[in-house]
């Protein structure tokens, strides 16, 4: 799980609203992605934590360990089960669905249990309202990549019309 990624948080609220935080524990990586993914790291982040099930440093291992030849993105939130030692979901919406109904007899509080929070009735509502969230979210990301990009281009235009004009600027040096 990463504390900075929306689609993780809801399934932590989820997790919350369930009642099992005893029966799921949580390891959090470092907030920072980079190059190599999700890595743990808790000497760097007061909120990251170990990989306290397999030990291992990034969350692409924890993926190859389960598929050697996974070829997908390596991203969280992850449901791991420890007893099988195997990845059991790594798509938010369907484990916040299965936390909803598939964990009631670990939940630490009755009400928590029998709270249904994807009721029959509302469900094709919720699952348009996800579909809409993420490709909401797909544009948002392209519209962050052009900004991104035409940043770029203006900082960078604008340093090397500095660096030009400081050239002109420069006195000739005379020997
Ligand atoms: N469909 C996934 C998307 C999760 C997702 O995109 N997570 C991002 C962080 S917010 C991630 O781990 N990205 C890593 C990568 O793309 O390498 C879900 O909802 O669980």
């Amino acid at each position: 799980m990463s504390l900075a990624c929306p689609w993780a948080h809801r399934t932590l609220i989820m997790r919350e609203l369930k009642g099992l935080q005893d029966a799921i524990t949580v390891n959090v990586v470092h907030w920072h992605m980079k190059k190599e993914g999700w890595h743990f790291d808790p000497s760097d982040d007061d909120d990251a934590t170990a990989d306290k099930i397999l030990g291992k440093s990034h969350i692409r291992e924890v993926y190859f360990k389960d598929d050697p030849d996974y070829k997908g993105r390596f991203t969280v939130p992850v449901l791991y089960d420890k007893r099988e030692k195997k990845i059991v979901n790594n798509e938010s919406s369907e484990i916040i669905r299965m936390l909803n109904s598939e964990f009631n007899g670990f939940s630490g509080e009755k009400a928590a249990a029998a709270a249904d929070y994807y009721p029959e009735e509302l469900r094709k509502r919720i699952d348009e309202v996800n579909s809409w969230v993420y490709e909401y979210e797909r544009v948002l990301q392209f519209f962050s990549y052009c900004r991104g990009f035409f940043f770029l281009i203006a900082t960078s235009t604008t340093a090397s019309t500095r660096a030009a004009l400081r050239r002109r600027k420069r006195p000739t040096r005379r020997l």
